[in-house]
């Protein structure tokens, strides 16, 4: 219940949809300090921690970690940062998810950022990052769109009906996309 204080945007979208990209880029312009659920969960399974093989094995298959494990990082991540203001990026993605962080934190999301992307465009982005992502192979990133569909679209579907999604057009150039992205943070400080 400490956590209230915090300010948190949770930037949603499919696999390859930017959500990193722009949160690079939101970071410079508004003062955001920028957790990815991903990358924490990377860095869990480099640091040789007891649940890096679950977490590693279920990256591999396109599942999602249960939120015990996540909602641990993002809020030690939160803690440690000494900002308070996070976008929050990749995260929740299904319903436990957000049940979970909202019970255990409190915290009610500002607004929740869409990047709306076609699947041809983010296949073609996955398949050509060369960032050695254990899960950027065919048959892992259509395992990814999947879970992305079935688990994901209704979270947001959820915040969509409770009037708090943002959503931007995702298959444009980085920079048409953050110029859309800009017009939201500068808006939502009126
Ligand atoms: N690129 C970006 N924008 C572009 C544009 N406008 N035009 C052209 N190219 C563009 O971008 C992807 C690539 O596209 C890059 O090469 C970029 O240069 C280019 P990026 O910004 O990295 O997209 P992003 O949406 O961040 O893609 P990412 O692959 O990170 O999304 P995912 O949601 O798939 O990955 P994430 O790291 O969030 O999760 C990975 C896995 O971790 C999940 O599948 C799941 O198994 C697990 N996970 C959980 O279990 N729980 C969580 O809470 C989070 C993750
Ligand atoms: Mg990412």
């Amino acid at each position: 219940g400490t956590d209230k204080k915090f300010t948190v945007v949770f930037v949603l979208g499919g696999p390859g949809s930017g959500k990193g990209t722009q949160c690079a880029n939101i970071v410079r312009h508004f003062g955001y300090t920028h957790l990815s659920a991903g990358d924490l969960l990377r860095a869990e399974i480099k640091s040789g921690s007891e649940n890096g093989t679950m977490i590693q094995n279920m990256i591999k298959e396109g599942k999602i970690v249960p939120s015990e494990v996540t909602v641990k990082l993002l809020q030690q991540a939160m803690h440690e940062s000494g900002n308070d203001k996070f976008l929050i990026d990749g995260f929740p993605r299904n319903e436990e998810n957000r049940a979970a962080f909202e019970s255990v934190t409190e915290i009610v999301p500002e607004f929740v950022l869409f990047f709306d992307c076609s699947e041809e465009e983010m296949e073609r982005r996955l398949l050509s990052r060369n960032q050695g992502r254990e899960d950027d192979n065919i048959e892992t990133i259509r395992k990814r769109f999947k879970v992305f569909m079935e688990s994901s679209l209704p979270v947001i579907e959820y915040y969509n009906s409770k009037g708090k999604v943002r959503k931007i057009d995702a298959g444009k150039p980085v920079e048409e996309v953050f110029e859309a992205v800009k017009a939201v943070f500068t808006s939502s400080y009126d």
